[in-house]
């Protein structure tokens, strides 16, 4: 097939499902084009089959905004006409199912149909999409993609609740790699974070309100009354500095570490004893997923989907959103008894496992197909 696979580039969960399902259906043999404003950021190297087209929106004095929309709708009738594109999948619903909409429309009027899968992620549905300046345009676009799937069956639900939905909404849960995110031996980094065998915490996000990153060092500075311990906190966003300013204040400094955006993020995590993810709301919760495969338990909240993918009392511990007191304590718990640890380590891969991307991505190129056959039908 030859796909075209339009997303956010950035660190965000959904960009970084686009471009490794994009480069799993290229190493199947399919053709896939990514179609952004900048190149995603795992798409680090050459790949046979993978292409990329930048979109650039013009810069003209009258344009406080210039209209991305416009520009990358254009692109994607070029990019569909040119490459011979098979459909388009786009991932988070705003502005990409409503482009592909316009692009579909364009492309009909010149007698070719072009078929949009839609993916949605989260925030276009929970956060972002139901906001009223919004979510008209996204139940429209929603309705009108060829095929829509979701990536929890709470986000199916969810959206269904929110919008007025006449789609069949089918449920493909993250993947992950397991080529990558893996248990790997980097002691050396331990002993650079972690002198005297403190254990190590760790939080990876986009430091936005949603992530309650907050509670993460509030969660740490109980736990590390209790046990020697360290925390690292990885990605950058809006709440930095204030969590920055926090830490100053708790006079934690010493034992929180800021690493900012990092690319190989599974090195942080092949060292790292916990994840806390005590998010206000997650879909599905891919990073969550990313420290399992790598073998460290979740100490989460129960908001959205998580407890799709972290099973209390095996996996991890989930708490209510907000209860920093549980989750310190199922914290202190779990890393006091390092028998149970290493169990719930075992536990949190054999999970992961159940979302390794040779059962995920299959379930990508049936859908297609099926989304292929029925608008062949159609036509
Ligand atoms: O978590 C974010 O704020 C980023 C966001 C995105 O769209 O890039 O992530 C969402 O999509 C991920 C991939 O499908 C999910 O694993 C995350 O749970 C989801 N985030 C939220 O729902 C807050």
């Amino acid at each position: 097939m030859r796909i075209g696979m339009v997303c956010y580039p950035t660190f965000g969960g959904s960009g970084v499902v686009a471009t490794e399902l994009g480069l799993g259906l290229a190493d199947k043999g399919h053709d896939v084009h990514f179609i952004t404003y900048k190149r995603p950021v795992r798409l680090t190297s050459f790949h046979a089959n993978v292409y990329f087209h930048e979109v650039t929106a013009m810069e003209y004095p009258l344009f406080e905004f210039a209209p991305y929309e416009t520009a990358l709708a254009s692109k994607l009738v070029d990019v569909v006409l040119f490459e011979k594109l098979d459909l388009l999948h786009v991932h988070y619903a705003i502005p990409h199912a409503a482009v592909g909409y316009m692009a579909r429309q364009i492309l009909a009027s010149q007698g070719i149909y072009i078929p949009i899968i839609t993916t949605l992620h989260g925030t276009d549905i929970t956060l972002v999409g139901n906001d009223s300046s919004f979510a008209p345009v996204v139940e429209f676009t929603i309705n009108q993609s060829d095929g829509v799937t979701a990536v929890s069956e709470q986000l199916k639900n969810e959206t269904i609740s929110t919008f007025h939905i006449d789609r069949e909404i089918k449920v493909v849960h993250n993947f992950i790699d397991f080529s990558r995110f893996r248990k790997i031996n980097k002691d050396h980094f331990r002993k650079a974070i972690a002198p005297d065998g403190e254990k190590i915490l760790i939080h990876i996000s986009n430091f936005r309100k949603v992530k309650r990153v907050e509670d993460v060092i509030r969660v740490f500075e109980i736990v590390s009354k209790q046990i020697e311990s360290k925390l690292l906190l990885i990605g950058d966003g809006p709440e930095r500095k204030a969590m920055e300013d926090l830490c100053r204040q708790i006079g934690l400094c010493d034992h929180i570490r800021f690493l900012g955006k990092q690319e190989a993020v599974e090195e942080l995590l092949a060292i790292s004893d916990l994840f806390l993810l005590p998010s206000e709301n997650e879909s599905f919760g891919l990073a969550a997923l990313e420290a399992m495969a790598c073998e460290v338990p979740v100490i989460s909240s129960n908001a959205g989907g998580l407890p799709e993918v972290n099973i209390d009392g095996q996996t991890g511990y989930m708490c209510a959103v907000g209860d920093i007191k549980g989750m310190a304590q199922k914290c202190i718990e779990l890393l006091e008894n390092e028998d149970t640890l290493n169990q719930f380590r075992q536990n949190a891969f054999l999970q992961a496992r159940r979302f390794d991307i040779d059962q995920i991505l299959p379930q990508y190129e049936e859908f297609y197909e099926e989304i292929l056959r029925k608008s062949k039908i159609n036509q």
